[in-house]
């Protein structure tokens, strides 16, 4: 497993660059799903059940971190590429330092993967703030944070395509309440695709592993 060094790109547009990247991942064929959300929510033991149970399509994983390799390691023990990226203090990626990672991902499985997760910085706040030029993006909101979340941190609520509500096998012990939480989330995102599951006890991981099907089927139709 490879460990590679980002530094903030200095390019003069974000958004030109993450468009760029979106349209060449688009030609190549390869889907790039952004996931984010606070430390410790779940994207890890999200991911690592997801590629369990997708294993007729080739997964590959870039993970962000500031420090440590472990999120990679124990994505690589499933048999997926997986490149370890650091962050160098940045509580984001952007896309240059992705498209960086996608390239050092490339150099070790020839870019055979089909859908690629990039494994955000354990943020809220600052991942919501850049487009990485992923073709999906996704947030993580974990029981145990509590169904407040979305009156908090409503721009990242609002720009992505789906949300998964994990560890619901805690619902019993948190005050959270899981309707209101998503009318919350509706009120700032009316057209969102929300996964209540559970990656502990697999409870709900079909439809949101149908949902990655059919948008990859949707990403390489257009
Ligand atoms: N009960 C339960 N625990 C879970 C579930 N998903 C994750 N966890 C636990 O929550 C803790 C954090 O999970 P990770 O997958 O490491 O979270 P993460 O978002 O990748 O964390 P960072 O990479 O540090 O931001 C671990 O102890 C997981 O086993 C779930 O669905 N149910
Ligand atoms: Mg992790």
């Amino acid at each position: 497993m490879r460990t590679i060094e980002l530094h903030k790109s200095v390019t003069a547009s974000n958004d030109r660059d993450a468009n760029l990247l979106r349209k060449q991942m688009r030609t190549s064929g390869q889907l790039l799903v952004n996931l984010m959300s606070s430390p410790g929510s779940g994207k890890t033991r999200l991911l690592s059940r997801t590629i369990q149970d997708m294993a007729d399509i080739r997964i590959g994983v870039l993970e962000a971190d500031i420090a440590s390799d472990v999120d990679a390691l124990h994505i690589e023990a499933l048999g997926a590429k997986s490149i370890q990226a650091h962050t160098d203090g940045m509580c984001h990626m952007d896309a240059g330092m992705t498209r960086r990672g996608l390239e050092a991902l490339a150099e070790e499985s020839e870019g055979q993967e089909d859908l690629i997760f990039l494994e955000n910085v354990g943020n809220l706040i600052c991942p919501a703030e850049f487009d990485t030029g992923a073709g999906l993006d996704v947030m993580i909101l974990s029981v145990p944070e509590g169904d407040d979340k979305p009156l908090k941190y409503p721009l990242m609520f609002s720009r992505v395509q789906a949300l998964v509500i994990t560890k619901t096998d805690t619902l019993s012990y948190f005050d959270f309440d899981l309707r209101t939480c998503i009318e919350r989330v509706r009120k700032l995102n009316p057209r969102i695709r929300i996964f209540p599951l559970s990656a502990k006890t697999k409870e709900g991981m079909e439809d949101w592993e149908n949902w990655l099907r059919d948008r990859l089927k949707n990403w390489r139709s257009h």
